[in-house]
């Protein structure tokens, strides 16, 4: 039986603007420059990634006790803005390409970068679509290593190659493939390229195409 993986910030809502919000402050304190093209290149990354990628050469100006504490305040900023969210912040068509692959019996995980992704998902209600969640406390070694993905195809029980992500982010992809799976990428072809499929939004993705992406049953000998 294939399955479908999906990432969570940036496919099931769009918490990447949270994120960005959240890292602008820090960004805007420390005085360094932030647009929605730098916030792109965090997407998929760990919190600490993140941090580093942000800092940039200034990284070394920082002593771990000090970014300890920016981590800290990011994401406690972060969780301010992800408690107001509610069902209402699901993507478009993300709720009815769960509910037709539920109604199609494919067995369906979570595979995020994020520490956040089981409150993430508590404020969306939609927690019992998915067999398996897989985020960044069980998985540390963050996108692009495929371990994410890796251990959520074990929890489903599906080999990799009977597994179809669904990922927004240049280090998604990347994981996806290093993990021997199919891709269906969300967003422009800049960002989500090695993909095998890309769709611009999850709300113009059809069920047959994401079914289309399981490889073909070989016709046994007793078929
Ligand atoms: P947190 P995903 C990723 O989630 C986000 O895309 C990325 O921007 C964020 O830095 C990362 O989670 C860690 O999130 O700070 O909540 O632990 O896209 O892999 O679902
Ligand atoms: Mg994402």
């Amino acid at each position: 039986m294939p399955a479908v993986i999906f990432d969570l910030d940036g496919v099931i809502t769009d918490t990447a603007e949270l994120h960005y919000q959240s890292w602008r402050a820090i960004a805007n304190e420390l005085g360094i420059p932030f647009d929605h093209q730098a916030n792109n290149a965090l997407r998929g990354l760990s919190r600490p990634q993140s941090l580093e990628k942000l800092l940039g050469p200034r990284s070394g100006d920082f002593t771990p006790a000090q970014k300890h504490d920016l981590l800290a305040r990011k994401n406690d900023d972060y969780l301010a803005r992800v408690a107001g969210m509610s069902e209402r912040d699901l993507l478009p068509g993300v709720e009815p390409l769960l509910r037709s692959l539920r109604d199609a019996r494919i067995p369906m995980a979570i595979g995020s970068s994020s520490k956040n992704a089981t409150f993430v998902l508590e404020r969306l209600g939609v927690t019992s679509y998915f067999e398996a969640v897989v985020d960044g406390l069980a998985a540390p070694n963050s996108k692009p290593h495929p371990e994410v993905f890796l251990l959520a195809a074990r929890r489903l029980g599906v080999p990799p190659a009977g597994c179809v992500v669904i990922e927004d982010a240049e280090a998604g992809v990347a994981a996806a493939k290093a993990a021997k799976m199919r891709v269906i990428g969300v967003g422009p072809a800049e960002r989500v390229g090695g993909a095998d499929v890309i769709t611009p939004t999850i709300a113009a993705l059809d069920t047959q195409t994401v079914l289309s992406l399981f490889p073909a049953r070989s016709a046994g000998p007793n078929r």
